[in-house]
């Protein structure tokens, strides 16, 4: 298997084209509102979650390419969470993937309507399907929206400021990023036409790493520096979010991280091709950003 970080500049590049095909282009109208989709989207992301779908696929032994269209989808529907997650209303931010936010430079009205607008050509990606689209559309549904990404953020919201218990901790990690991740492997795999056995597997490894990703993500805002982060460090203790370092302390919180990237890895070890998988679940916990 040839070294993974040369792997993942390339997929990017491949993301990063359809991304291209798929978002309308800046001259369409509404022109403002095509702009500001593509501000965020091409801002320069990890595009973390497409390449997972990518990754899924390829782990099932099948062809990529319908995972990338839906893996994309997925981005869109992070981009949003983001743009929205940066508003005053919400965690009130300047920077985003090293640029400023969404609002800042389109006003906050452009910015909700450029999530609202990429959330909804998701669904008309994963519909556009030729034979699974309902069953794309049904489990990114799920994943993003009360049960998932939306009520994490609803429980994070609320518990501001309150208590940082495990349970709790776990129960909005889960909910607010891990859902979507865990999605962003199940949608590679269903688009590529992967079975219900393969796609048990790939369920708990995208619920032990989505978490993973979280506990390693609460790390690196008390660790890194918002050069490498392309976001504002510190912000969880500045406002009394409910991270796994609150909860359980920093080194705890490390050990968690590396034992749920285990747990994903030995989940999906009877598939047919899963070492990129299996490199990306280390990856996503010994990353700088
Ligand atoms: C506003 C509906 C709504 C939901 C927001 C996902 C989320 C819920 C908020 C975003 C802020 C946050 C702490 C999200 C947790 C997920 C996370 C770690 C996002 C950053 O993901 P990366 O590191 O970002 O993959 P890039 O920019 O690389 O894509």
């Amino acid at each position: 298997m040839d070294d993974l970080k040369g792997w993942l500049a390339q997929q990017r590049e491949r993301v990063d084209a359809a991304l291209e095909r798929l978002l309308p282009p800046e001259s369409a109208d509404p022109a403002t509102l095509n702009k500001a989709m593509r501000y965020s989207v091409f801002a320069g992301g990890k595009r973390l979650r497409p390449i997972l779908a990518v990754a899924a696929a390829q782990a099932c032994g099948l062809d990529d390419a319908a995972a990338l269209d839906a893996g994309c989808a997925i981005e869109m529907i992070h981009t949003y969470s983001l743009i929205h997650d940066d508003l005053p209303a919400m965690d009130d931010d300047d920077l985003r993937r090293g640029k400023p936010t969404s609002h800042k430079v389109f006003g906050e009205g452009m910015a909700i309507l450029a999530g609202d607008a990429l959330l909804t050509l998701a669904f008309e990606t994963l519909a556009a399907h030729p034979t699974r689209g309902a069953q794309l559309v049904t489990a990114v549904a799920q994943a993003s929206g009360g049960e998932g990404m939306v009520g994490g953020q609803v429980a994070d919201l609320e518990n501001e400021g309150g208590q940082a218990t495990e349970p709790l901790v776990e129960s909005i990690h889960r909910r607010k990023t891990a859902a979507l991740i865990r999605a962003a492997v199940l949608v590679g795999a269903i688009a590529a036409g992967a079975g219900d056995q393969q796609l048990a597997c790939l369920t708990a490894y995208g619920d032990h790493c989505g978490l993973a990703f979280q506990v390693a993500d609460d790390l690196l805002d008390i660790t890194a520096d918002a050069a490498t982060l392309g976001k504002t460090p510190g912000k969880d203790a500045a406002q009394g979010k409910l991270t796994y370092p609150a909860a359980i302390g920093v080194e705890a919180s490390r050990a968690k991280a590396a034992a749920l990237a285990q747990a994903g890895i030995g989940a999906i070890g009877g598939l047919p091709a899963p070492e990129r998988l299996t490199q990306i679940a280390t990856h996503l916990v010994e990353r700088a950003n």
